[in-house]
């Protein structure tokens, strides 16, 4: 990461690391499991996925768009949930591309008419595919759900937030992928904005597949450094979003001092496979600059080119040029 690279705005440049806890612990997954996102259960699976169309040749020619759907099962059942998939139309089981799983905010059929926030155009010239999933199929977005998500598949609901849920939602769209033909299991992938940023790196934390794990706009209980005062914080999180992580966290509100952990933690635990940060100057709801310095605090424990960066101006949106900035940094 040079100095060009980076651009910071001026005023950051004096912005200073708080003190932090030590930057590599024994079991960080484990860490973060107990104290924020609670415990991935285990005995789940992708049980199923059905191929429901395929248009070959859209986006100009550049791509084939496949819709599946999957099916994941518990102990206690199975859920399902679509998935749409844009593959270059060159990808083939001889000459197969990585893939890119995508978290979305809306439903899989939108992100099609929105080339602004899912330029698959050019993403496939990248020569990537990539894979969509609508978040709240996996896990509705809600303290007291109406439907049940991938939660309700397993014994102890409160082990784990929606968080977790939708990070292993996306290791089970991963899963679907990589049986597609054209796909390279190798390579992966894991992107999510904002909400879904935290989640695209507790996955990436936790699934050995994602060869990269990119966090846009992550903010607190994403990439964002808690002892980094600014915007929100775990009072405003936990009271707003009470689902999101297990009960137990909001104990460290207006107590961050006291958390047994710190962000730059989760980014180290990804290392040695790779992470982008990105942030938006006016996001500030999101602290950019606890962002960046948490990617500042994480860079001993990565390679050279382990660890990315960059903050663009504007507000809080995954636009195109944070997926160009991020891929140019995926593809070395
Ligand atoms: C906000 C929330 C943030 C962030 C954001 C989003 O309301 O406070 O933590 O996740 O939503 O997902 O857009």
């Amino acid at each position: 990461m040079t100095e060009t690279q980076l651009a910071l705005p001026d005023a950051w440049r004096s912005a200073e690391l708080p003190e932090l806890p030590p930057l590599q612990v024994p079991d960080p997954v484990e860490l973060f499991a107990n104290t924020m996102y609670g415990r991935t259960p285990e005995g789940g699976r992708l049980s199923g996925a059905e191929l429901l169309s395929r248009e070959d040749g859209v986006l100009g020619g550049v791509a084939n768009r496949l819709r599946h759907r999957g099916r994941v099962a518990g102990p206690l059942g199975e859920l399902e949930f679509d998935t749409l998939m844009h593959l270059p139309s060159g990808a083939s089981a001889e000459h197969p591309v990585p893939v890119i799983a995508a978290l979305s905010f809306t439903g899989i059929e939108e992100t099609i008419d929105q080339p602004e926030r899912w330029p698959y155009a050019k993403v496939m010239d990248a020569g990537y595919a990539v894979l969509a999933v609508d978040y709240q199929q996996l896990e509705p977005d809600d303290p007291e759900p109406a439907e049940p998500g991938v939660r309700a598949l397993f014994d102890d609901r409160e082990q784990w937030g929606a968080v977790g849920a939708w990070a292993w939602g996306l290791s089970r769209c991963l899963d679907l992928a990589t049986g597609v033909d054209g796909i390279d299991p190798a390579g992966a992938v894991a992107i999510g904005h904002s909400r879904l940023g935290k989640a695209a790196l507790w996955a990436g934390a936790q699934d050995e597949r994602f060869a990269v794990t990119i966090a846009n706009e992550s903010g607190c209980c994403g990439a964002s450094l808690f002892r980094h005062p600014g915007g929100e914080d775990i009072a405003a999180i936990t009271t707003r979003f009470p689902h999101w992580f297990i009960p137990s966290f909001a104990a460290y509100a207006g107590a961050e001092s006291t958390l047994p952990l710190d962000q730059h933690q989760l980014l180290a635990s990804i290392a040695p496979r790779r992470v982008y940060v990105a942030s938006a100057e006016d996001d500030a709801w999101a602290d950019p600059i606890g962002e960046y310095l948490a990617v500042v605090a994480a860079r001993p424990a990565f390679a050279d080119g382990g660890i990315g960066y960059h903050v663009r101006s504007g507000g809080h949106d995954l636009l195109e040029e944070d997926w160009l900035r991020a891929l140019s940094f995926v593809r070395g």
